[in-house]
């Protein structure tokens, strides 16, 4: 019996694709499981510690989840902007990276939703991942037909390059395959020499512990080079997606929306940031990690009166901005002047004393 073709299904049933997404199908089972390239990841300590698909690789990894499950959805969500702005920052201005600008998962999920629904009517069983601890969402891209996989490790398109957002959908109804393409990065190798930190040396693998997006969304303490490398970056890091040529298909920059100013939100309560960045990955949902994504991003790019909220801050209740605060004046190369707003003697944090005396030295 000839398969049924998921875009006659679609349009047969009245859903529009919106043109940001693509969608390709791929037939299951797949044989397809890439549980032992996450586990090697793992074992050689390139996730840097994070859990999501690394908690269990064999599971996250591997295509062929579900017996009932005949076909997967594979749906991308072009998030880049049709219009274009000025790439460049003031003092004091710190970048989002385009992916978290807004939440860029809503338009995906509203549309994987759609889906649901009908083939939910239609009494098909389905399942969704997108961006779950359960599940490698690139797991299909490249085998479906939508790109390939680049040595940034992102998954790219062309005419889109990595900017897209990616979802699964698996369903228990045969589809038609997508039609299959070769498409390869050839000698291209510009998100590697412009990585800031060295990260994807090694083409197609990623290197979390030096990667700036991980250390921005981690619980751990930063290590002193990697502050200064985040430079200006608050939350994200777009240089490998910036410099990738397939995604240079309009002439964008990082917009508008993707500024913050340092100092307003290093005046903001915890818990206003975490609601006000309630999509961004915050370490156990403690806006203070955004306070510290904050005062590296204006030690590094400081405007007229950083300083003066920076001596405000060593008194701080809180740990980590005193622990961030006590760096960033040693940062502006003003240590010395510390003891004026601050006394390390009444300090009731051994890890703040000894960044302290780390830096006197
Ligand atoms: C953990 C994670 C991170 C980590 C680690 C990223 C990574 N590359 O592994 C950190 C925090 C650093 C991160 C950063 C970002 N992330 Co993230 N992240 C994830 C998450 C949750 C899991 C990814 C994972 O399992 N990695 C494990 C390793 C093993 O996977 P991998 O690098 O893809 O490994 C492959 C290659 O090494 C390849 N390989 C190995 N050897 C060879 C050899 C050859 C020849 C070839 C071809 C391939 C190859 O095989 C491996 C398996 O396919 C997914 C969501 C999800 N649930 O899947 C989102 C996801 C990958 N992230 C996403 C995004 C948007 C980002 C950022 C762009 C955000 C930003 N602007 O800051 C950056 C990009 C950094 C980068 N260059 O990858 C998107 C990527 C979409 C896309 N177009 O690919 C995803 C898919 C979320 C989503 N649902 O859309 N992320
Ligand atoms: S996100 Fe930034 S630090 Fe991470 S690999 Fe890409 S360019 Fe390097
Ligand atoms: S910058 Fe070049 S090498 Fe890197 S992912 Fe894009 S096309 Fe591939």
């Amino acid at each position: 019996m000839k398969e049924k073709n998921l875009l006659n299904y679609l349009n047969f049933h009245k859903i529009n694709i919106p043109e940001n997404i693509k969608i390709a199908v791929i037939s299951l089972p797949s044989l397809i499981d890439k549980s032992q390239l996450i586990q090697k990841a793992k074992s050689e300590n390139r996730h840097a510690n994070m859990k999501f698909t690394f908690s269990n690789p064999e599971y996250s990894g591997l295509g062929d989840k579900f017996e009932w499950a005949k076909s997967c959805i594979v749906i991308s969500y072009n998030y880049s902007p049709s219009s274009s702005n000025n790439h460049s920052f003031r003092p004091g201005e710190g970048a989002v990276a385009l992916f978290a600008s807004e939440n860029h998962y809503i338009p995906l999920e509203k549309f994987i939703r759609k889906l649901t629904d009908l083939f939910n009517n239609e009494g098909i069983k389905v399942k969704q991942f997108i961006d779950s601890p359960q599940h490698y969402d690139r797991i299909f891209f490249n085998t479906s037909g939508l790109g390939w996989q680049g040595k940034s490790t992102m998954m790219l398109s062309p005419g889109i390059g990595p900017w897209q957002l990616i979802g699964n959908l698996y369903i228990e109804e045969k589809f038609e395959d997508t039609e299959k393409k070769s498409f390869s990065c050839g000698s291209c190798n510009l998100c590697q020499i412009s990585c800031p930190t060295g990260a994807l040396d090694e083409e197609y693998i990623l290197d979390s512990n030096k990667c700036i997006s991980y250390w921005l969304q981690s619980p751990d303490i930063i290590p002193h080079d990697m502050r200064s490398s985040i430079g200006n970056r608050f939350y994200g890091c777009d240089e490998c997606l910036i410099s990738c040529p397939p995604g240079q298909t309009r002439s964008f920059n990082i917009l508008k929306t993707n500024k913050v100013e340092l100092q307003k939100i290093l005046k903001m309560s915890s818990d206003t940031l975490v609601q006000r960045y309630d999509w961004f990955y915050i370490p156990k949902r403690n806006g203070d990690f955004l306070k510290r994504n904050a005062l590296i991003a204006l030690a590094n790019n400081p405007d007229e009166n950083a300083l003066s909220l920076m001596y405000e801050l060593l008194n701080s209740d809180s740990e980590i901005i005193r622990f961030y605060t006590i760096w960033a004046i040693w940062k502006l190369s003003k240590f010395h002047e510390i003891k004026n707003y601050y006394d390390v003697d009444h300090e009731k944090s051994e890890l703040v004393k000894k960044e302290y005396l780390r830096l006197m030295k």
